[in-house]
């Protein structure tokens, strides 16, 4: 490649100011899940979130995120929406039901509404590894899902349609002739 050849790299800026954010949060697990939350409020508040603009939902188990986020990027209430839930794994197929199908409706539901939907479902074998993917200081996927969903806000917002007028500093919708 030559030294000249260089394309415009679009990257996330970290600023969350100006955004709405969602964290859906499961009951189910919540020594764990209640950490993540922590971790993930933590990271938008560094941030520079404003607590109004950060809204914690709260569903009985990981299977009802997709759901209930899906709801929230939807009716526009969010820039990015964090989804925390642990699954361990148990003696039966459970476990890979829970599991399997909130990955899936997670993904649809940012597909579907285009809105950021952050993965943060912790799958374990057993308590042990999600104390360790849910520490106070170090290792708390809570912050990542945190910064993940800062730096997704921005970039949807970077990605918009170039024909949009409102990104060439046109009139908002419904002031045009
Ligand atoms: N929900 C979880 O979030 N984690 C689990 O480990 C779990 N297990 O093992 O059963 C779990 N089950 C509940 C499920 O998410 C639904 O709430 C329930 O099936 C009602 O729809």
């Amino acid at each position: 490649m030559k030294e000249s050849f260089a394309p415009k790299q679009i990257r996330p800026s970290a600023a969350a100011s100006g955004f709405r954010f969602a964290v859906v949060v499961s009951r189910f697990n919540s020594f764990i899940t209640e950490r993540l939350l922590a971790g993930a409020l933590d990271a938008l508040e560094a941030s520079g979130a404003l607590a109004k603009d950060v809204e914690v939902v709260h569903v009985p188990g990981s299977f009802e995120i997709p759901l209930a986020a899906k709801k929230l990027a939807e009716g526009g209430r969010a820039d990015a929406v964090i989804a925390i839930g642990c699954v361990l794994r148990g003696e039966t197929a459970h476990f890979d039901y829970v599991a399997t199908e909130t990955a899936r409706g997670i993904q649809l539901a940012q597909l579907d509404t285009g809105v950021p939907i952050i993965f943060c479902v912790l799958t374990c074998d057993n308590l042990e590894q999600a104390v360790d993917r849910a520490g106070l200081k170090g290792g708390n996927k809570g912050r990542e899902a945190g910064v993940a969903a800062v730096e997704m806000a921005n970039l949807v917002r970077q990605l918009r349609p170039a024909g949009n007028p409102r990104d060439r500093g046109g009139p908002p919708r419904g002031k045009r002739r």
